[in-house]
């Protein structure tokens, strides 16, 4: 530990502002904290991070337990103690499961911010019987990860320290977005390192660039599959390595004679010289790394481009270079261990919902891989983070239709459900018609809104936490900084209160955080108190599948997935063009003449978070649609006008920023507006998130989705219009205020 004069310490923590998860020193004094600075790269760290004051001591955080005593959304809040709340949840839930049955329950948590959650909500949720767990990290992480263990038994992850060429694919790593990565790329491209950037927009590095790709929304799968076929004809692979470790080299050679640059050209609007030169680059300049970011988990063909991706990294021979095998930790139990998955009957298991449309993500996604992995790892489960997931769609399809079965409990654990997912609309209707609903968190988020009863959360800096993943070897120590404020507790507190009340005890026997830490340490022989002063541990490189064979059926990288065949998907990419676009779609794009892209995140808040936070806010006032100018003219709108920006499922409101980088003919919404400041409840659509989020303009059909996970189609694929909002709306008055 750093000593830094009298009483003076440095803790390590590890930030879950937002989910680059920086490694970050606190500086405490006397017991009180001064201060976060980066572990190392002092690049390494954002503004986001540094409000952490406001945060923790905001007066709109929630520090106590508050129990609605009015009907659902009315916020006739009553306090109510911890004890009295677990023992009338756990009675609830007990009843639930009693008439419907515990795949009635549901769990949304995003777990990251949660602190990775150690295996918790799973252990809890399969002692009761539910496999109905759901994440946002299903358009995000979460979907990418699944891929990679289809088809490498196991993740990848990037090290851009050993890579000479980047390639973004979409991604957009900045001061203000993924801080922690952003340095790391400023370090990579100061060594001389290339870079390839796919962006309709000329972001922020498309500008610095070697090469930038400017392709229409949504057709980076068409893109990678061009890259694939340039890298095979040309020769440029990698032929040792794809004869010593690779399966299905021929089926895919075959596949991409489908896909000529001519075409890719066509369907992406790029160069086809251009996109030649970027191929033969990533090929030859290597190792080259593709780091990860969301774009491929929301677009319709999701699970095609994460497999060129990987596809792309294995063929060229990069697997094992910059592009890291992951492993599960033995010094540590592992996420997976802890989770219990195998107290979950096969009944059960079976009742998974969306698993027989989308199986990928689902537990029977695993099924080809168990006994692979099993060879390999010598652990029966491994949970990439967020796998063995319900569709989150027909969760909530099933909480209003009651179809194929009823879902009427939902726990909201750390997650904003209601703005998180899609068909907002659709969501609001089926949280309605719950018996009950928990809210976990620091606000009462539009979802805390609509809760039975809401429990106060701790923040990152307030507990200690091992962020560790089986699919990532290794793992960042989290020391306790601060005491919890008022009664706020920890996600263990929480699920271990449940579970004493409903006759689980015996499954949390760790009376605190810490005695849970130190079991899972145990492995290694180790307490929590010998590792807590190490901002890392363990070795990510334990099983090295170069040497032991791939935990997939074949024992090979699946070029060819064989896991995917058996789940009756294709088993080779391909790409298709989504539903709404205007080649698709011509007559439909004559009413809604722009493609909707929701993503470029903003620069100062998080997802549905961070908007109570003055000095973010200040940064990002509210929520903007991009238009290039042209587009705002022909839509009769001009910069800073309130405007409706309608899709065929739904409509919200934006205020337009006149922005020339925008392409013509798209516009760019923001995820996860709500006005804090707005009082909560119906009056103000649940402090605005009825008009302002994204959610409400994004279908939840399968049309709309990716075939093999179910992902929605966020990316390139809604056609919209814009209209002014007008001064005789209700609203109207409200937004020129904001
Ligand atoms: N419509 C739409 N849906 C999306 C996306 C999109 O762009 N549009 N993006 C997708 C992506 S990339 C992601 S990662 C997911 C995110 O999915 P969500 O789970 O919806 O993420 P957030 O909106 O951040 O909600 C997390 C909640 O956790 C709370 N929270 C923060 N820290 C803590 C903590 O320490 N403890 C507890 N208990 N709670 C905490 C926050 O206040 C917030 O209310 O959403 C996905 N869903
Ligand atoms: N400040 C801040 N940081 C965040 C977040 C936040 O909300 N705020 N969210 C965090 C989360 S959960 C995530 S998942 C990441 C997301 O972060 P990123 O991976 O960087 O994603 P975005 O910022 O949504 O979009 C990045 C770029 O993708 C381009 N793009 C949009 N559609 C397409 C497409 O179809 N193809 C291609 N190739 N490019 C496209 C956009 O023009 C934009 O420049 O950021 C994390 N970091
Ligand atoms: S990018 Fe900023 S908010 Fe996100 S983890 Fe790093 S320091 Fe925290
Ligand atoms: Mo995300």
């Amino acid at each position: 530990m750093v000593q830094r004069g009298k009483n003076a310490e440095t803790k390590h923590v590890i930030c879950t502002v937002c989910d680059n998860y920086c490694p970050l020193k606190a500086n405490v004094v006397g017991g009180v904290l001064q201060g976060l600075e980066p572990y190392e790269d002092p690049k390494a760290i954002c503004f986001k991070a540094h409000s952490w004051k406001e945060h923790i001591n905001h007066p709109d955080r929630i520090l106590h337990p508050m129990k609605n005593v009015g009907t659902r959304g009315a916020q006739r809040w009553v306090p109510i103690s911890w004890d009295q709340a677990l023992d009338e949840i756990a009675a609830r839930l007990r009843q639930i499961i009693g008439t419907y049955g515990p795949e009635s329950v549901a769990v949304s948590s995003l777990m990251g911010n949660v602190s990775g959650d150690q295996g918790m909500i799973r252990r809890f949720m399969n002692l009761i019987g539910s496999p109905n767990f759901i994440s946002g990290l299903h358009m995000c992480e979460g979907n990418t990860l699944q891929v990679h263990r289809a088809t490498f038994g196991t993740s990848i992850a990037e090290d851009l320290s050993s890579a000479n060429c980047i390639l973004l694919v979409g991604h957009n790593p900045h001061r203000g977005n993924w801080a922690g990565q952003a340095a790391q790329l400023d370090a990579a491209l100061a060594r001389g390192a290339k870079l390839i950037v796919l962006d309709p927009r000329k972001s922020e590095n498309a500008w610095r660039a070697d090469i930038h790709l400017p392709l229409r929304y949504g057709t980076d799968t068409a893109m990678l599959l061009g890259f694939l076929r340039v890298i095979v004809e040309e020769e440029l692979y990698d032929k040792e390595f794809v004869a010593r470790y690779t399966y299905g080299f021929p089926q895919l050679r075959e596949r991409l004679q489908e896909y000529s640059l001519e075409k890719v050209a066509a369907i992406t609007g790029c160069d086809a010289q251009q996109i030649a030169a970027a191929a033969r680059l990533f090929a030859t300049a290597g190792p080259s790394v593709i780091p990860w970011g969301p774009i491929l988990d929301m677009q319709v063909n999701s699970t095609s481009g994460i497999r060129c991706e990987d596809l792309l990294v294995s063929i060229c021979g990069f697997v094992g270079k910059c592009e890291q095998l992951q492993s599960p930790e033995p010094a540590l139990v592992n996420v997976s261990q802890l989770e219990l998955h195998e107290m979950l009957s096969q009944e059960q298991k079976e009742k998974q919902l969306g698993a027989d449309r989308y199986p990928l993500l689902s537990y029977r996604g695993y099924e080809p891989l168990r006994a692979a992995v099993k060879r390999v790892y010598g652990i029966e489960w491994l949970d990439l983070e967020a796998s063995f997931m319900a569709n989150p769609a027909a969760v909530f399809r099933a909480m209003r239709t009651d179809q194929p079965y009823p879902v009427r409990a939902l726990l909201n654990l750390g997650s904003n459900a209601l703005m998180g997912y899609v068909n907002q609309q659709g969501i609001l209707e089926g949280l309605m018609r719950q018996e009950l609903i928990v809210v976990f968190d620091h606000w009462l988020t539009p979802t805390a809104q609509l809760a039975d009863y809401v429990l106060p959360a701790d923040y990152f800096l307030e507990r200690p936490a091992l962020m560790n993943q089986d699919g990532a070897g290794g793992a960042m120590v989290q020391q306790q900084v601060l005491q919890p404020r008022g009664e706020c507790r920890s996600l263990y507190a929480l699920l271990k209160g449940l579970a004493d009340r409903m006759g689980l005890q015996s499954y949390f026997p760790w009376p605190d955080d810490e005695a849970l830490l130190d079991y899972r340490v145990s492995r290694g022989g180790k307490r929590w108190k010998d590792v807590e002063g190490a901002m890392f541990l363990g070795d990510a490189a334990q099983v090295n599948p170069l040497e032991t064979g791939f935990a997939t059926p074949t024992g090979k990288i699946e070029l060819y997935s064989t896991v995917l065949e058996q789940l009756g998907c294709d088993p080779l990419p391909y790409y298709k063009e989504a539903a709404q676009t205007p080649r698709n779609a011509p007559a439909l794009a004559e009413q809604y003449p722009l493609t909707v892209f929701v993503g470029l995140r903003d620069k100062a808040n998080y997802l549905t978070n961070l908007r109570q936070i003055k000095s973010l806010r200040r940064i990002d006032p509210c929520p903007e649609a991009y238009l290039h100018p042209n587009d705002a003219a022909r839509s009769g709108v001009e910069d800073g006008r309130w405007v409706w920006l309608e899709t065929t499922h739904g409509r919200m409101i934006l205020r337009v920023k006149c922005d020339a980088v925008q392409p013509e003919g798209t516009v760019r919404v923001p995820h996860g507006w709500w006005i804090p400041e707005w009082k909560p409840g119906w009056e103000n659509g649940l402090s605005g998130a009825m008009y302002f989020n994204d959610a409400l303009i994004l279908p939840d059909e399968d049309w709309n989705a990716d075939a093999e996970q179910g992902v929605p189609n966020l990316r390139g694929g809604l056609l919209a219009k814009v209209y002014p909002v007008t001064p005789e709306e209700p609203l109207w008055e409200k937004l020129q205020n904001l």
